[in-house]
């Protein structure tokens, strides 16, 4: 019975009709006459749900009984954005649905729309993961993600007077049918207690861990499916419940509030996503966040790999785990601690099973960003934890000693406390010291990583230790969905899809860059995409936007390393310039439109300014009767995971203008080229081999070399310098009140004196290239060259490159395909 009834639903357009009308009638108890969009994207949703699960279920029998080793990649942020369109066309089932919805009454378009993002993470790295579990799963490997189910999301920004104010994301309203709540996989974690030391019928000094607080971390599933594969892979992310569910005791005398206290202290947990990107905020409950997550996990890992009866021995053969940055690297003191307090191997045993187990990815160099957690908050918190800490850095200093004796300095660079009052641990030093592998994201953070927070590390653990991945994207979601016309152009051209799971083949494309009828079609859809960002952008902000002007896009976390600034001071030179232009000198002119998103972290006082700035000059700028034709700037609100679906394959031009050294990677620089769009960048992370991939012609390079940037710094030459002429006429501009009163502005001026940045170094070296862009845009069919050239040269930049060369090179699996008799 189980074989004839559990088999996949077929996808005719009747079946699909029928399970769409059950989840209306029997999952949300709708009729014919209260179907409202919404609940026809819940009824949608549910029917495609149905298939997510029969593949997950094959996947993970088959995993079961194949037990192969796996990879657990642990982050405390997913970004995953919308699934409903992603899984249709991973399965397969896009055209299927569409026709069987459009015979209901509906458009699959406008149900799509209805989804709520699931915006579980930041930035770069919470997105870098969702992409990656994207990859593992199309490419078939027994992979888990792992992660915590927020209940609020990153926050949602509107604007106020032009500045950004913060709204809570409450994202699970109306349910999320993408989640599969477990409560039978459920583990207790547990809060502070105290160490008792006790000798065991062995004669052997051992310690445990006891008493404390309790709370509970429940499972809940969201199936990731593989693109034309029946793999479907799994995020486990866990919600904390309270372990007593009332104190009737307090509650009995009175004490309403106590009762309900405990309660909601042990919810919070899990209640809220920090909003800091490349910051470190140093909050009792991110710390417990940390714990409850890395609890939670290994209990879950240690539980799987228990049921094989296996030798301990054989962990790192069967588990490898992945740290996505140093959030979850207390996971690498709690298996130590669990080994040898709970399971009683050696300290040299557990050691070694940890260090073979454990693998971990730097996102940053940025030292306000370095993780340190301070020693009495640990103690506090995580008693035992904070002894395994002291103790493996005892012996870690001993090696180190060792190796080169009485240097002293050494011992206290390279220590995993930092000494002061109080001490910290240093996350990054107990990431690199309890891993087989420390990565870097892109060729040139790989450098700097060994060059600056790890070169102690390099001369001691030896430089095989610290390799290179660079970061990728999926193709699925960044090129197949967000631009459907360009996929099917690319698919036309090489006869099929594909391309899709090997990305490399999109180097035939380049075979039609001089082709002008294909250039006609590449730049027409480009065009009809312009279209639909121009209508959204006359939805959120009511300006009209001419698809015909040039599009140039920095869309982004606000941060001073990525110079948002620089690029507002360039447009505010751009408009200063225009309108001192005769009538002639103005026909000449590349019509341009500037669009800037990003959120500012609520904290961030000068990010925030920026953003004001920019608003500010844009309702200068927008009603200005005399440049309307040539200028136009805009922020979109809210930049999330759907906004970069729509803004990504209308842009011309993208900006990546980090300071030299500071970006590791960025993501969206791939995203954009690959969809047709080119480069106005600095000689930074991913940009670099951006460059070499698509060659120098095919990108706009600009600004001082890392190697520059690390001297003036090191020489602290960026303070009181002479500014640059150009940037002192928009500073200027600025404070002659143009863009309204310029006494709010003063604070982000004021950072210009000290300039770590180095805005003035590289603002005339910025407009220059800007010029190279406005001549280049204007050849149509040299402009259309390039950007085919470019899109046909991003083979690398795949999430599935990326992931294959964690598997082969770090994680040592390989694939295990979900074959048809599961
Ligand atoms: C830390 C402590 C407390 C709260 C939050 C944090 C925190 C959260 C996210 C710190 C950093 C976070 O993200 C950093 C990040 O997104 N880094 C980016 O990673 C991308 C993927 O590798 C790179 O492409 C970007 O260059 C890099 O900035």
């Amino acid at each position: 019975i189980w074989n004839e009834f559990s088999k996949e639903e077929s996808t005719d357009e009747a079946t699909i009709q029928k399970s769409f009308i059950r989840h209306a009638t029997k999952t949300l108890a709708r009729s014919s006459y209260n179907m409202d969009q919404f609940a026809a994207y819940q009824a949608t949703a549910h029917s495609v749900r149905d298939h997510l699960i029969d593949r997950w279920n094959a996947t993970q029998h088959c995993h079961s009984v194949k037990d192969p080793k796996r990879v657990y990649y642990m982050s405390l942020e997913f970004l995953i954005g919308r699934t409903l369109d992603n899984a249709l066309l991973n399965l397969n089932l896009k055209d299927h649905y569409k026709r069987a919805i459009g015979g209901i009454g509906f458009t699959i378009e406008d149900l799509v729309d209805e989804e709520v993002d699931a915006a579980l993470g930041n930035g770069g790295l919470g997105r870098l993961a969702a992409c990656f579990m994207d990859s593992l799963a199309t490419l078939d490997y027994p992979a888990w993600g792992y992660g915590i189910r927020y209940e609020y999301g990153i926050f949602q920004q509107k604007l106020v007077d032009g500045y950004q104010t913060e709204y809570p994301d409450y994202w699970l309203t109306f349910g999320n049918p993408w989640e599969i709540q477990r409560l039978d996989v459920s583990y207790d974690v547990r809060f502070r207690g105290y160490v008792e030391k006790y000798v065991d019928v062995s004669g052997q000094t051992r310690y445990r861990w006891e008493g404390g607080e309790k709370v509970v971390a429940v499972a809940n599933d969201y199936p990731i499916p593989g693109f034309q594969t029946k793999n479907c892979i799994n995020i486990r992310l866990w919600s904390s419940k309270p372990k007593k569910e009332f104190d009737f005791a307090s509650f009995n005398e009175g004490n309403y509030d106590k009762s309900v206290e405990e309660q909601k202290a042990a919810e919070n947990i899990t209640s809220v996503l920090y909003p800091n990107d490349n910051h470190m905020v140093g909050k009792v409950l991110r710390l417990k966040q940390q714990y409850f997550f890395v609890s939670a996990t290994l209990q879950d890992i240690i539980r799987r790999f228990k049921k094989t009866s296996r030798p301990w021995s054989e962990f790192p053969q069967q588990v490898s785990i992945q740290l996505n940055d140093t959030h979850p690297t207390l996971s690498i003191v709690e298996l130590q601690r669990i080994l040898i307090d709970e399971e009683g191997l050696t300290w040299d045993e557990a050691w070694d099973i940890v260090t073979h187990t454990y693998s971990y990815t730097n996102h940053t160099v940025l030292p306000e960003a370095l993780e340190k957690w301070a020693v009495p908050l640990i103690s506090d918190l995580l008693p035992r934890h904070m002894m395994i800490i002291f103790e493996l850095n005892l012996y870690f200093l001993q090696r180190v000693e060792k190796l080169f004796p009485g240097d002293r300095d050494r011992l206290r660079r390279m220590s995993v406390i930092e000494e002061g009052h109080p001490q910290y641990v240093r996350m990054a030093h107990l990431a690199a010291i309890g891993s087989h592998h420390v990565n870097g994201v892109a060729e040139l953070h790989s450098e700097l990583v060994k060059t600056t927070i790890f070169a102690d590390f390099v001369e001691f653990f030896g430089k095989e230790k610290f390799v290179n991945v660079t970061n990728g994207v999926t193709p699925r979601r960044w090129l197949h969905q967000a631009n459907p016309g360009l996929s099917t152009l690319i698919s036309e051209k090489l006869g099929g899809t594909a391309w899709l799971k090997d990305l490399s083949q999109l180097d035939k494309i380049k075979a039609f860059a001089d082709d002008v009828g294909f250039q006609n079609r590449f730049m027409d859809i480009k065009y009809k995409n312009k279209i639909r960002l121009a209508e959204y952008v006359k939805d959120v902000t009511g300006v009209t936007l001419s698809p015909d002007a040039l599009f140039d896009v920095q869309c982004k976390r606000l941060h001073e390393y990525k110079r948002q600034h620089m690029n507002i001071f360039g447009v505010i030179h751009r408009y200063e310039k225009l309108k001192s232009m005769s009538k002639a000198e103005l026909e000449k002119v590349v019509p341009r439109v500037v669009i800037f998103a990003g959120k500012a972290a609520p904290g961030y006082y000068t990010a925030k300014l920026i953003i004001k700035l920019i608003t500010s000059v844009a309702n200068v700028v927008n009603a200005d009767p005399q440049t309307s034709e040539y200028l136009k700037l805009i922020f979109i609100p809210n930049y999330n995971v759907s906004v970069a679906e729509i803004l990504i394959p209308a842009s011309d031009l993208s900006q990546h203008i980090s300071t030299a050294g500071t970006e590791a990677s960025g993501t969206s620089n791939m995203k954009f080229v690959l969809n047709g769009g080119l480069i106005l960048g600095t000689v930074d992370g991913a940009n670099i081999e951006i460059g070499e991939e698509v060659g120098k012609d095919n990108i706009f390079f600009f600004g001082a070399l890392t190697a520059e940037v690390e001297d003036i710094r090191h020489h602290q030459m960026y303070h009181n310098v002479a500014m640059d002429a150009k940037l002192q006429g928009v500073i200027k501009s600025i404070q002659s009140g143009r863009y309204g009163d310029s006494v709010i502005f003063e604070p982000l001026l004021g950072t210009l004196r000290s300039d770590y940045y180095l805005l003035s170094k590289d603002f005339t070296p910025y407009l220059e290239a800007m010029e190279r862009v406005d001549a280049a845009f204007k050849n149509k069919s040299a402009w259309a060259k390039k950007c085919i050239t470019a899109a046909a040269s991003m083979g690398k930049f795949s999430s599935d490159r990326s992931i294959q060369d964690y598997a082969k090179r770090i994680w040592k699996i390989t694939p295990v395909p979900t074959t048809e008799e599961f």
